[in-house]
């Protein structure tokens, strides 16, 4: 070969690399990982909830993980046939949100026996299930934030003159479900040794706006005059509280304090305006940590049995005027 006929060469050679590399740059950052994962979310309750589904979403897309999205309607059957289709088109991992902590034994046995891993996303599973039928908790610590949230109102509560009584309502969130009933009892046993506190009524608002208005309002007419405290189990039913409270003429924040827990935006906004005094974060931020899992448990390794994200507490006592967006 002469001369050109070697520097033809050449350049083809340079040309073919060029081609392959930049190939593999172009791919490279939503270059799809194979990696296929089945995601059964509750619904679209709240403003939290929206922001979890958005979070699991990009964090997949950012990984070039293929992710398929199942909405519940808040109906446990519906999820439960969702995770069944997902054990049938052999996703390599199942991620779900436990409406309620009962019900899930069959299905996740069924997903054991397809030999799928499973992580509990957000809520949590009765701690009576198998805890062989899934691999990893990802989400919230929610006694804590019973007990902050209580913690709170001990701290608002230690000037009053001895003996004050503080009586205390409650929105509870969608019943059976880990959130409320770990809230609560994280906010009751704070309380319990302090005889001052007494728990009036308690009305489930299933984490809806529209039910914690409903419920605010039964519990103002059983309870007219007497109401202190309100601990509303997420922000979008404190929301409907505040409507109620000031249908009926009364100054959310001032005449009955309020203690909310999510962190959502809103509710940042109405912490500021004075009416909400205290809001316990729990982050709907979720998707990468549990898409780390995700990864993890694909490529065969072992991932920690229980992830808690960071969460801090926002109160009227705060300098908020710095606090980032919240972003949900
Ligand atoms: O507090 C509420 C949502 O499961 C922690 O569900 C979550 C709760 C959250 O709808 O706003």
């Amino acid at each position: 070969m002469g001369k050109t006929g070697l520097r033809r060469t050449a350049a083809l050679l340079l040309f073919v690399a060029l081609l392959f590399l930049s190939g593999c740059e172009k791919k490279q950052p939503a270059q799809e990982t194979g990696l296929l994962v089945g995601f059964a979310q509750i619904g679209s309750e709240s403003g939290w909830r929206i922001g979890n589904t958005r979070s699991i979403q990009e964090a997949a897309e950012r990984r070039g993980i293929r992710l398929m999205t199942a909405d519940a309607n808040q109906m446990q059957e519906k999820e439960i046939s969702a995770i069944r289709s997902f054990i049938a088109y052999n996703v390599d991992v199942i991620v779900f949100v436990p409406i309620v902590e009962d019900g899930w034994e069959n299905v996740l046995q069924e997903a054991k026996k397809a030999g799928i891993p499973v992580i509990l996303s957000d809520r949590q599973v009765a701690d009576t299930l198998d805890p062989s039928l899934y691999s990893a908790y990802v989400g919230a610590d929610f006694h804590r934030e019973g007990v902050l949230a209580a913690e709170f109102l001990l701290r608002k509560t230690a000037e009053l003159p001895p003996d004050t009584p503080v009586r205390i309502v409650q929105l509870t969130g969608t019943e059976f479900s880990s959130p409320a009933l770990q809230r609560e009892q994280g906010f009751l046993e704070t309380l319990e040794r302090d005889s001052r506190f007494v728990l009036l009524d308690s009305v489930s608002g299933d984490f809806l706006k529209s039910k914690g208005k409903e419920g605010m309002k039964e519990l103002l007419r059983r309870h007219e005059g007497e109401i202190d405290v309100l601990f509303s189990h997420n922000d979008a039913m404190a929301y409907g509280a505040i409507e109620a409270m000031e249908e009926a003429g009364l100054r959310p924040g001032q005449d009955i304090l309020i203690i909310s827990v999510d962190g959502e935006q809103e509710a940042i906004d109405l912490l500021r305006a004075g009416k909400i005094n205290c809001v316990v974060e729990c982050t709907p931020m979720l998707g990468d940590l549990v898409m780390d899992l995700a990864e993890a448990l694909a490529a065969g390794k072992d991932v920690p049995p229980v992830t808690y994200p960071e969460e801090t507490l926002f109160t009227e006592d705060d300098d908020l005027s710095a606090l980032p967006p919240r972003g949900y």
